[in-house]
């Protein structure tokens, strides 16, 4: 027998953060956008600012993004190389498809981050805030998202991180991971 079966594959680290996502070192950060990709409030509007004006007038030529869908975009001043614009569900009670639509944001970041070799990506919590999505049933929607797509891409990230703004949201995202 040859060592060739011996090889594994290391596992994607899926850590929290606590912090601003326009400061964490990421080949790509995922956004919270809306729907229009013309920027707006909450992380939008911090990820817009600190990517200067050329990040506006890339969005303007992508025409929008459907909900649940993702676009992506060159990072200009940031850390990270890539922004993933993703519009995250509007919260209404939940009956109109908003679990579904919030675990395919994180797929489809994750698949553009594939696709354009990225292997460090940042979250910020999609959804919880101006959209209201309810923080515990959102955390673990994200993650139960992420490794699943990691799992079924073996190797493809070194790490995945949650970076979350405050400590009430991290600590969702850690009993979600199963660490809190
Ligand atoms: N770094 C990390 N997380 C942040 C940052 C930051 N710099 N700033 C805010 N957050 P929100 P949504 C957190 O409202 O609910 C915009 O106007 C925030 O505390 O940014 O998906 C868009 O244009 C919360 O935990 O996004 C849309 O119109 C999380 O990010 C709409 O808001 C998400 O809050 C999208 O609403």
């Amino acid at each position: 027998m040859g060592e060739e079966g011996q090889r594994t594959v290391p596992d994607t680290k899926i850590v929290t953060a606590l912090g601003d996502i326009t400061r964490f070192p990421a080949d790509a950060i995922a956004n919270a956008a809306n729907t229009s990709l013309l920027g707006g409030g909450g992380v939008d509007g911090a990820i817009h600012r600190a990517a200067g004006p050329e990040l506006l007038a890339e969005c303007r030529g992508l025409h929008g993004c459907e909900t649940g869908k993702a676009k992506i975009t060159k990072g200009y001043h940031l850390p990270a190389k890539y922004v993933l614009h993703t519009p995250g569900p509007i919260w209404h009670g939940g009956g109109r498809g908003e679990d579904g639509l919030l675990a395919s944001c994180y797929r489809s970041c994750l698949e553009l981050a594939l696709e354009h070799g990225c292997r460090t990506v940042a979250f910020p919590s999609i959804s919880t805030g101006v959209y209201r999505f309810p923080l515990d049933r959102a955390a673990p929607i994200a993650v139960e998202a992420v490794r699943a797509f990691c799992a079924a891409h073996p190797g493809s990230f070194d790490q995945i991180a949650f970076v979350c703004f405050d400590q009430r949201t991290r600590d969702a995202y850690d009993r979600a991971l199963g660490r809190g």
